[in-house]
């Protein structure tokens, strides 16, 4: 056999020399070896940028073994494994995520250390994959990290985008976008595989052919792109398996000669095949606004078709027909966005597998679980008809029959109720029909997850309903978790020690139910002195990181409140940014004495708006107009600062979060399937100001109310505060600080007309006016709480030590046992 020399495996480890090693020496050896032939630097003079490139090599090197380790022995042992189908993962960064979970960290800093380099200062030298959004996305690499740890036979399979979100510049507080240029300096986490690619093809037309006597539908395409591999590895914590990610980038197919007649003719014809590689150009960077775009759907196919083929292709190499794929392959659709997956596992079945209708049907209605991550109607994607008829023609037939079947059912179940059997139909009929790609994914699915206990209520009673009436039994929920290996460990190495020393063991980091032990020291002064010591020095670092990024000096002492996701309506920073105005308000309205009594605080806020969302987007520019009255203001001085931190990120996450006091999930009652960054804050014992919005609640039963800061209408409160309208009298406080941003207190008079016109006249639909009062007094408890610096620190010990349930190794073994039916599979280390 090929690579096997005189066939012994023997020798082939003598060749290798074992294993690569991980004592200091052997690391400095192949830093420097990095250096010299893949850096191609001279070993005496490289800078901290290629020192950080050397080692990221030699830590993929022993990646690569690993991962190479895994799918043999996967391969070996044939397991069902899970395929995790996501158009995002927001990875972040790599380096410091796998030297900690490779357990090298020590020896790479002595290996620096001796080479004159510092591992924290290398570390920080690498830009943030960023190919994903927001929550949806850094949750599927939170549950990559969880697969890998728990050994799971797991594959994840995504979109390589050239330009990953964009970059958040910030001029004169107002939010431009840059291309996000990720690969420019190459990127030493991913292995490219030339030899791993498929044609995926688009556009064309069905035909109709007798083959042996039987009628088939034939698609005849009109474009071929071509799909290549590129993996990631993705370790685990703990054990030696390593699985991948593997993400597809789009190449011209060298499928065809070009016939020219002109020098132009060739050059055009070139030109043109390059434009393949359009398709996984660029991320979309609106989450949840679905315009019905032609490239979109293009990057869904493209990526689901190359997964397909690869997944078959693997299956088929270990067996001879399809009668065991069930047995063998779980199919996870994150969100909506793989959907197409359905009517493409159905028409290789059907037309290229031939297995006849019944049996292709039998097969997919057994391999997929779908996962909705929303609550809102208009997030739910639908694409227009004519646009899937002349990207995707025979896909279109597929869901047509499986809409047939399906309504034929329905109407044998419920007889003639046209209302209902036109809501639940996968096609949306009206002046412009569409594809309901949720219903697919529900009919076809034999799972729906739901991401906390309150979204699947939602589900259940109001965004599915009819289909839950149906299929009760295939409604299920997970609520989301985050890895505390990213999110304690390596984001707060100074927390993860201190943890480790009172629970005199590491091994909370791969079984979190071990943190809840803290709450035993909760009250215990020493634990509590040196808790604050933690927090402080996180909160230096993240004080010199806002002097750098916006120039303002900000006091230790003061409370550090922080708000960094997206940009929503309704996440409600606008709610925010009104009671930041309101604290303003009432200082500058104090006797002297009086604000001796005043707590002080940095309220910080990050995010990036959607750059088409015009209101998100004067969210941003208020945020800085309100800053530059506040911050600047003497009467105040540092009892009150605002600062809004540019071009948040996962890597900004990361130093944020750790040097957090309070951190607000806000969100309209009912609007948040989730949220997981309040998981991560209270992983590093920030304390929680929320509403009682998507996984909150949950939150509560672990931490206890009084252990948080709880404010705003409830979910089923809502609806009837909405009816109501503008006879819900808003405070007075409301009114006056909505009226200073009208009045141009702040300036930019105009400009903010429109953005206080969504919260006044009996419109405010997500209740800022509602809620205002209520979310005040919670501002207020806290601030009475933080006096209190033991009661604090206790509090915040709680909040840690209740966060165990809010891992994704929990939300991930949930899944593996009751929806994917998959078992662990450890390579032996
Ligand atoms: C996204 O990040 C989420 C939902 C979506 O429908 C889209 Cl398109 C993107 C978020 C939810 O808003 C958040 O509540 C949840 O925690 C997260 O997904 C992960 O489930």
């Amino acid at each position: 056999k090929a690579g096997y020399i005189g066939g012994k495996e023997e020798h082939m480890f003598e060749l290798m020399d074992g294993f690569l090693k991980n004592d200091p020496v052997s690391l400095q050896k192949d830093i420097l070896h990095h250096v010299e032939y893949t850096v191609a630097r001279s070993r005496f003079s490289f800078d901290d940028f290629e020192a950080y490139q050397a080692l990221s090599h030699s830590v993929r090197d022993r990646l690569i073994e690993r991962w190479h380790d895994t799918q043999q022995h996967f391969k070996k042992k044939d397991p069902k494994r899970l395929y995790f189908l996501s158009l995002e993962f927001l990875m972040g960064r790599s380096l410091s995520n796998s030297v900690n979970n490779l357990g090298i960290q020590d020896q790479c800093a002595e290996a620096l250390n001796q080479l004159g380099f510092e591992y924290e200062v290398l570390a920080e030298q690498e830009g943030d994959a960023a190919l994903g959004n927001g929550g949806l996305a850094r949750l599927s690499a939170c549950q990559m990290d969880s697969l890998a740890t728990l050994d799971y036979p797991a594959w994840g399979y995504g979109l390589r985008y050239q330009y990953g979100l964009f970059r958040q510049i910030i001029l004169d507080g107002y939010q431009h976008e840059q291309p996000d240029y990720w690969l420019n300096f190459g990127n030493p986490w991913e292995i490219e595989r030339v030899h791993v690619s498929y044609a995926v093809k688009f556009y064309g037309t069905v035909e109709e052919e007798v083959v042996n006597g039987e009628k088939c539908k034939v698609w005849i395409p009109g474009e071929t792109v071509e799909a290549v591999a590129y993996d990631n590895p993705i370790p685990g914590y703990g054990t030696r398996n390593t699985i991948n990610l593997r993400l597809w980038a789009a190449k011209p197919s060298d499928g065809y000669d070009i016939e020219s007649y002109t020098t132009g003719d060739y050059i055009n014809a070139i030109v043109n095949r390059q434009k393949a590689e359009i398709i996984s150009n660029v991320l979309y960077p609106d989450d949840r606004s679905y315009q019905g775009k032609e490239l979109r759907l293009k990057q869904q196919y493209f990526f689901v078709s190359a997964s397909l083929q690869d997944i078959i292709r693997r299956f088929k190499d270990a067996h001879g027909n399809f009668d065991n794929f069930p047995e063998k392959v779980a199919l996870q659709l994150n969100d909506t966005h793989p959907s197409i997956s359905i009517a493409e596992l159905m028409r290789v079945l059907l037309d290229e597998e031939k297995l006849g209708w019944k049996k292709a049907w039998d097969i997919v209605r057994q391999v997929f679980s779908f996962t909705t991550h929303t609550v809102q109607q208009e997030a739910l994607e639908k694409v227009p008809v004519d646009l899937f008829e002349s990207v995707l023609p025979r896909h279109l037939q597929i869901i047509y029959d499986i809409n047939f079947a399906f309504m034929e059912e329905l109407k044998a179940k419920i007889g003639p109720d046209y209302a209902r059997l036109s809501r639940m139909s996968i096609v949306e009929e009206g002046a412009v029909k569409n594809i309901r790609v949720a219903n697919l994914s529900i009919v076809c699915s034999h799972t729906v997850n739901g991401v906390s206990r309150a979204h699947s209520e939602l589900l259940k009673t109001r965004v599915f309903r009819d289909f839950y009436e149906l299929w009760p039994e295939k409604f299920q929920y997970k609520t989301n978790g985050v890895t505390q290996r990213r999110w304690i460990v390596v984001s707060n190495p100074s927390l993860c020690a201190l943890i480790s020393k009172w629970l005199g063991t590491e091994s909370w980091i791969r079984n979190i139910d071990l943190l809840a032990r803290l709450r035993e020291f909760a009250s215990n002064s020493d634990l509590q002195k040196e808790w604050q010591m933690v927090k402080k020095v996180n909160k230096l670092r993240l004080a010199e990181y806002i002097e750098t990024m916006s120039g303002v000096k900000v006091s230790l002492d003061a409370m550090f409140d922080v708000q960094i996701k997206r940009i929503h309506e309704y996440k409600r920073q606008l709610l925010n940014i009104l009671g930041v105005i309101h604290r303003y308000d009432s200082i500058k309205n104090m006797e002297k004495s009086e604000r001796r009594k005043v707590v002080p605080r940095v309220c910080i806020i990050g995010g990036k708006a959607p750059p088409g969302y015009e209101i998100a987007k004067k969210v941003i520019k208020l945020c800085h107009v309100v800053a530059e009255t506040i911050n600047n203001d003497n009467d105040v001085g540092d009892l009150l600062k605002l600062v809004f931190i540019p071009d948040y990120n996962v890597s900004v996450a990361e130093l944020v979060i750790p040097g957090s006091d309070l951190s607000q999930h806000i969100s309209t009652a009912g609007h948040e399937a989730s949220g997981t960054g309040s998981m991560k804050f209270l992983m590093n014992g920030c304390l929680l100001l929320a509403t009682d919005d998507g996984s909150t609640n949950e939150i509560i039963e672990e931490i206890g109310a009084e252990n948080m800061f709880i404010f705003g209408a409830k979910i089923n409160e809502v609806p009837t505060l909405r009816e109501k309208g503008s006879t819900v009298k808003a405070p007075l406080q409301f009114a006056r600080v909505v009226r200073m941003v009208r009045d141009g207190y702040f300036g930019f008079k105009d400009y903010f007309k429109s953005l206080c016109d969504t919260v006044e006249n009996g419109k405010d639909f997500y209740l800022v006016g509602a809620d205002f009062a209520s979310y005040l007094e919670a501002q207020a408890a806290a601030d009475r709480a933080y006096v209190d610096k033991e009661k604090w620190s206790e509090m915040s010990i709680l909040c840690t030590a209740g966060s165990g349930r809010f891992s994704s190794d929990r939300t991930i073994e949930d899944y593996a046992e009751n929806t994917w039916g998959i078992q662990p599979c450890k390579c032996p280390s």
